[in-house]
């Protein structure tokens, strides 16, 4: 394991100390394995185990997964009368050889619709999509898949509902048909509603207000996915924990679904900035397209460890902490908002080294020990 030579923190020497305390076979998987469930997102390279480096290194340090793309609609479900399984089924044979907690993501979403799907345009059309789609992907994993994204986004910043496809062929019920449907599939599935930003509390009173309703109306919700797609400076440790508190009153499990931290600059942060202006090739947008100053780089091990800190201190209420992608160079964040930057949100640089944020999440629990 490379250690850090400096402390991270001003204010202490934990980290240093760190170096000579953890041992060369230390993992986040068994670190927090009386915590929750440590996960990542596969690629499809990954799930083939193409590359044997990355594939040791998921099989040591996570012991979850989910699929960040092949199991969307697009491609699970390309025709009508046609689906797609091939890469599905690897993926949960993945998991099951590996003894992991295999997560479905996921089963309505606007996004990622294969084109048959976006024309969809009255409701019995939707229905009758909605009830061969989930029925005939919940029943075949059945007993193999632990649990699903069985609705995925269908909130806007405001809290009110998305006019999504689904939305608007047959209003607010494909919410609790969705969640329906899936149990009846498989009962003992756990099934997800899955969001990101709903740790703002605009967006967090509509994810509740959804969950309530669906509830009320007999459908089975047995957990929320915050994704955490997250910054250096925000949402507010104290917004997270509302969150896990208020959401886990309602008797739900919480996860933490997509985590990742960019260190970029963010178009819409900056004053005046057009969102539509072109940012791609500036170089203010992509300060370090060779390696990570470090002092960001000290400074995401500092946010790591605060949020695995809140993580830790609500242990009893998360389920699941999964990374969006095994290492930086996977990361989506390479590529959004601004196409071409390179990214550094990961426990896990793009040569599969630990970063400091790796050893600052794995030093919560040594200390303690
Ligand atoms: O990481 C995924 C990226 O490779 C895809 O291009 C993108 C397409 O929408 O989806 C990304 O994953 C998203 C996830 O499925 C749902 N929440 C937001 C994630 C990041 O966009």
């Amino acid at each position: 394991m490379k250690c850090i030579k400096t402390s991270l923190f001003a204010f202490t020497a934990l980290l240093t100390i760190s170096c000579t305390s953890q041992k060369e076979n230390a993992s986040l998987k068994d670190a927090y394995k009386d915590d929750f469930y440590i996960g990542t997102a596969l690629s499809a390279d990954q799930i083939e185990q193409k590359d044997q480096k990355e594939d040791s290194l998921i099989r040591k340090e996570f012991n979850a997964i989910t699929a960040e793309n092949i199991m969307k609609s697009m491609y699970t479900h390309p025709q009508k009368d046609k689906y797609d399984f091939a890469l599905s089924d690897k993926f949960v044979e993945y998991g099951e050889k590996n003894k992991m907690f295999i997560h479905g993501h996921t089963l309505i979403w606007h996004s990622q619709l294969a084109p048959w799907m976006e024309k969809i345009a009255d409701s019995t059309e939707m229905k009758a999509f909605m009830k061969d789609h989930i029925t005939t992907i919940v029943s075949k994993y059945k007993g193999r898949i632990d649990s699903w994204d069985v609705v995925n986004e269908a909130l806007n910043e405001d809290g009110t509902l998305r006019q999504s496809v689904f939305l608007k062929t047959l209003g607010e019920k494909y919410l609790v048909d969705a969640f329906k449907l899936a149990a009846k599939a498989d009962p003992k599935a756990e099934l997800y509603y899955n969001d990101y930003n709903i740790e703002e509390p605009a967006k967090r009173a509509g994810a509740i207000a959804l969950i309530k309703k669906i509830k009320a109306e007999g459908g089975k919700v047995d957990g929320v996915g915050i994704q955490g797609h997250w910054r250096l400076q925000s949402p507010s440790l104290e917004e997270i924990e509302k969150s896990i508190l208020e959401y886990s009153a309602l008797g739900v499990k919480v996860a933490f679904t997509e985590l990742d931290i960019t260190v970029l600059p963010n178009p819409w942060d900056l004053k005046g900035a057009d969102v539509n202006q072109n940012f791609e090739g500036s170089a203010k947008m992509n300060p370090y397209p060779k390696a990570l100053p470090d002092s960001i780089q000290n400074k995401l091990a500092e946010r790591y460890a605060s949020i695995f800190k809140l993580f830790l201190k609500h242990k009893d209420k998360i389920s699941r902490v999964t990374f969006w992608g095994v290492h930086d160079g996977q990361s989506w964040l390479n590529g959004w908002p601004i196409k071409g930057r390179t990214n550094y949100p990961l426990p896990f640089d793009k040569q599969l080294q630990h970063k400091p944020a790796y050893e600052s999440i794995l030093q919560l629990k040594e200390s303690k020990q």
